[in-house]
């Protein structure tokens, strides 16, 4: 594989631009990072930079590439440029709270298959991690300073923060769109907090992907373009976005993914350098929960649906909620070609009591678990039987 540009080279530090000291931005990062933050940056938002931005998430959104969600076009004036949500801003705190390496989890078997989950997603919700820092670094900010305006945000309000990280100087673009720090590479949040102060611009970090392609050659529904990622393909975006059963062909190109998708940041080279350093600044909160990390697939088929959604409780799986969860579970045994289910499911499908989704994802499962136990044809068989005159599709597409 081609490496990435200086991937294996010692770390480089986030170049900003070094504030007075004494003044607000240095109290503001001395504060950040006390609060567990990795990395603090500030950009001012009169940067050319926010109209480059705009004009690929317009080009994004006219491609369809949002998908079914609605929310980002609903919004797409404010994300283009956060001085229409907040008018008095001008200026932003850029944040980076990176996730450690989570132990090994229990491996799958064909006893007893597991699905995968995202690494963000089975510990502690960032948005409460990260939102309660958040709340405890702007009282401090509005100590420090009574005149000053703050807005948070951490993937709660239509703010471009990868965008505003990138030109805070946090990281730069890879290829998967991913904002990639060169010390920390991708596992992590963000946030931002939009402010009525200047400050003087960052230095943004230089593009480092080099030629390597890893993360498009890697993805398994070939979701990452130049254009950035195509929602609608993404794995991501149907495990945990998409509230509502599967359109046609969906399903069994989500492979054993239960919530979330890591493919693309589990091949990055910037990633590889992260984890053998573990520089993680405080990875307290950050413990994984094992029966979430690497669900027991079969098991979840009889859980009840409001015991799971309790036991996602605090983390972000509970966005998607017990019934999803096990409607992801019927998927990933399918897709997993376990066999040995097959009766599990079709008694899930058979249950009036169940919700209806559910026992027809279970059904679905069921059907394509029952054509793979059915006998296939003697290769004598097939040579006597008639060439068929349509083309046949390659094997990868016949599944
Ligand atoms: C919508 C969304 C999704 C969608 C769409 C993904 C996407 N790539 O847009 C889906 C559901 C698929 C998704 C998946 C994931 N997401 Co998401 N998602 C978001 C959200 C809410 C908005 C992103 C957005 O605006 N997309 C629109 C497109 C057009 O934006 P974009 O791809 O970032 O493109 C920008 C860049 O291309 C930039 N750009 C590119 N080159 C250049 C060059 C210059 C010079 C400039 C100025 C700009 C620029 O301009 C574009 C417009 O802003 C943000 C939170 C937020 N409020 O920002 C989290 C966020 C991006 N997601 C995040 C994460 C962690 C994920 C997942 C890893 C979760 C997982 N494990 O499954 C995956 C990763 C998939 C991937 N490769 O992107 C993190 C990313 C952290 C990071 N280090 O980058 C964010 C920031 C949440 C957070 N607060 O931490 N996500
Ligand atoms: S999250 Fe998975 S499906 Fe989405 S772009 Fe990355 S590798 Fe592809
Ligand atoms: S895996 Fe993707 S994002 Fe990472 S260095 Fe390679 S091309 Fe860039």
């Amino acid at each position: 594989m081609i490496e990435a540009e200086d991937a294996q080279s010692p770390a480089t530090t986030t170049r900003f631009s070094a504030p007075m000291p004494g003044d607000l931005f240095a109290y503001i990062r001395a504060e950040a990072l006390a609060l567990g933050f990795d990395l603090c940056g500030f950009t001012p938002l009169d940067d050319p930079a926010l109209e480059i931005s705009a004009a690929r998430l317009t080009s994004w959104i006219e491609a369809g590439m949002h998908g079914d969600m609605g929310w980002m076009t609903e919004t797409a004036a404010l994300r283009a440029d956060p001085r229409r949500l907040a008018p008095w801003a001008v200026g932003a705190v850029a944040l980076w709270r990176a996730f450690p390496a989570p132990p090994a989890s229990s491996p799958s078997s064909p006893q007893r298959p597991r699905g995968r989950v995202a690494r963000y997603a089975a510990q502690r919700d960032y948005h409460n991690v990260l939102g309660k820092a958040l709340k405890k670094l702007r009282q401090r900010m509005l100590s420090f300073d009574p005149s000053l305006q703050a807005r948070i945000s951490v993937d709660s309000g239509p703010v471009p923060e990868r965008t505003l990280a990138y030109m805070a100087g946090l990281g730069f673009f890879g290829r998967s769109t991913m904002l990639i720090n060169p010390r920390l590479g991708t596992y992590g949040a963000l946030a931002v907090i939009l402010i009525n102060r200047r400050p003087p611009p960052a230095v943004p970090e230089p593009n480092r992907c080099g030629r390597c392609t890893a993360c498009v050659d890697a993805c398994p529904t070939q979701a990452i373009s130049a254009r950035g990622v195509d929602a609608r393909r993404c794995i991501s975006y149907w495990t945990i976005e998409h509230r509502a059963p599967y359109p046609e062909g969906v399903a069994e190109r989500l492979g054993d993914w239960i919530f979330g998708c890591d493919v693309c940041q589990a091949v990055c080279p910037w990633n590889r350098r992260a984890s053998a350093a573990d520089p993680v600044a405080d990875p307290a909160p950050w413990r994984p929960r094992p029966e979430l990390a690497a669900p027991d697939l079969v098991s979840w088929l009889t859980v009840e649906t409001e015991a799971l959604h309790e036991a996602a409780r605090g983390t972000p799986l509970r966005r998607a909620g017990g019934l999803w969860l096990r409607r992801a579970a019927c998927v990933a045994l399918a897709n997993l070609g376990v066999t040995a289910a097959r009766p599990a499911l079709a008694a899930l499908a058979a249950r009036a009591d169940e919700d209806p989704r559910l026992r027809a994802a279970a059904a679905w499962a069921a059907l394509r678990l029952s054509a793979l136990e059915r006998p296939q044809p003697h290769a004598d068989a097939q040579e006597q039987e008639p060439a068929s005159e349509e083309p046949q599709p390659p094997p990868s597409a016949r599944r």
